[in-house]
């Protein structure tokens, strides 16, 4: 249940997150000339991807033109995926005739920032041009079967993963009956994903679906589908949990224990589509319930660790698709319509481990209780400071410890001193710091407080040198001085 690692992701997808975050980096790092300029502070993505996740967005044309919003989409968010390009009814509008700009574009938004694209989607009832709804049922498996081929081709080795097939189900658990459903019953599923794997090898495999992130009818009837594809060796790789909730209709049930459920056939999870929508106009009352389900959200993803990550449906009310569905509600997004950052985004950035910035470091931050000294630890320091002038520059530093010794350490506070010309300039992620003249004292927060044996744990923060730089010199866990 543990969420520190990156056990979910292939190599290459997490050098891709690495890629990620090192670009967000460059992207926020202090001006050059602004001496007095703040790290900023670590984005979504940048947090979750220290807990082996990646943080995303959906997007797509026509809010690709405004560069404002286009900042935030390139520079908070390790993942996109295209709300409406890659959709049937843009790829092939009329039989065998395909159309792939707008889709390329999303694409190559994602390559010129480093980000991994979850591609949506093959097949789907909605958004389907009627060539494909009228045909006879004879034909209605080899158009699927080529559309698949040629657009999963088109996109091959350029996306992370394919919402294969939407929304299958009705809200009682029965199949939707669909063109697909009504010509080939419900081996469509499989017969889409065996073409899918076929036209790309590399792509995970998702089936993606509205109201299964809690418990229920629905969900149940996703599990007994996953569950028979896995015992028939289908190539399905993950669920897709869509996530769009309501504040007024409550939290799912048992979120977790639910996405936990799916993790343990094997398969890997991930929130696709969330947003939290609400009846206008807006108020704190709202807002406030809204915060506590992201984080609710956050919370059950990062409990399980085969959650690969989590995909907001846009980042901002100006671009949400809530308004023009759900009469009078709206404000689902954790930006506003003017890009501004809601309570909702703190809720987020609190969830996975990010502190808020203050004016300096607190100088006494809350100490664990009764830390128990381990036998043995490892710290392993690995800093990527850049120059912004002659001798000065910023730098970030990602800090993980390893507990060497057979017993688990419950509570921890690691002690370094930061080399001369050095200080910290963001209070960090995943621990919480104090310091003193150099002496940095960084200490557990309550969702990491335990090490298990031969486990290790990760934090860290932002920082500025002066004069060269260098990285610390030794450290201490609980006091015991560690290799
Ligand atoms: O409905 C929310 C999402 C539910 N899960 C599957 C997703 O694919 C779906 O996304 C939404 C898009 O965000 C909307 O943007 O799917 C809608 C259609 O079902 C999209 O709306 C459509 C409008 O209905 C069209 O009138 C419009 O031409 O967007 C099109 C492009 O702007």
């Amino acid at each position: 249940m543990s969420s520190s690692s990156a056990g979910a992701f292939s190599t290459r997808t997490r050098l891709i997150l690495i890629m990620g975050v090192t670009a967000a980096l460059a992207a926020v790092s202090p001006i050059a000339g602004l001496s007095t300029a703040r790290a900023a502070d670590p984005t979504l993505h940048q947090l979750a991807a220290a807990k082996g996740k990646y943080f995303g967005s959906a997007t797509d044309n026509p809010e690709l033109t405004d560069t404002a919003y286009t900042a935030i989409l390139g520079s908070e968010f390790g993942q996109i995926t295209p709300g409406n390009s890659m959709k049937w009814d843009t790829t092939e509008p009329t039989r065998n005739t395909f159309a792939f700009t707008k889709g390329d574009a999303v694409v190559s938004l994602a390559k010129s920032h480093n980000q991994i694209v979850r591609a949506h989607t093959l097949v789907w009832h909605n958004q389907l041009p009627s060539w494909v709804s009228s045909l006879p049922t004879t034909e209605v498996q080899a158009a699927m079967e080529n559309h698949i081929t040629q657009v999963a081709t088109h996109y091959a080795g350029q996306v992370y993963a394919w919402d294969v097939v939407n929304e299958p189900f009705n809200e009682d658990g029965t199949f939707r009956t669909s063109v697909f459903y009504n010509a080939m019953g419900s081996g469509y599923i499989a017969t889409a994903l065996r073409a899918a794997r076929a036209a790309d090898p590399t792509a995970k495999l998702y089936i993606n679906d509205y109201n299964t992130d809690g418990t229920g009818a629905k969900a149940d009837a996703m599990y007994n589908l996953a569950s028979s594809l896995k015992a028939q060796g289908v190539p399905l790789d993950g669920i897709g949990f869509q996530g769009h909730l309501a504040i007024q209709y409550g939290f799912p049930t048992n979120m977790q224990a639910n996405l936990q459920r799916f993790a343990d056939l094997g398969l890997d999870v991930a929130i696709t589509e969330l947003d939290v929508r609400m009846i206008l106009p807006r108020d704190a009352t709202k807002d406030a319930t809204q915060s506590t389900y992201y984080t609710n959200v956050v919370n059950a993803c990062l409990a399980v660790n085969r959650c690969v990550g989590i995909t907001i449906w846009d980042y901002t009310d100006k671009y949400s698709w809530v308004p023009s569905v759900f009469s009078g509600q709206g404000a689902a997004l954790p930006w506003d319509e003017n890009l501004a950052k809601k309570p909702a985004y703190t809720a987020i950035f609190k969830a996975l481990g990010g502190i808020v910035s203050t004016s300096s470091p607190s100088p006494s931050g809350p100490s664990p209780s009764t830390p128990a000294p381990p036998t043995g630890c490892k710290v392993v320091y690995s800093a990527s400071p850049w120059t912004e002038g002659t001798g000065v520059g910023g730098f970030t530093a990602n800090i993980t410890v390893t507990n060497t010794s057979a017993t688990p350490v419950s509570g921890w506070t690691l002690r370094f001193s930061l080399p001369s010309g050095q200080t910290l300039t963001q209070s960090g992620w995943n621990a919480t710091y104090a310091v003193s003249g150099q002496a940095v004292t960084a200490t557990n927060l309550s969702y990491n407080a335990t090490i298990p044996a031969n486990g290790s744990t990760s934090f860290g923060f932002n920082g500025r040198w002066s004069g060269s730089y260098s990285s610390p010199a030794a450290f201490t866990l609980n006091n015991v001085t560690c290799s």
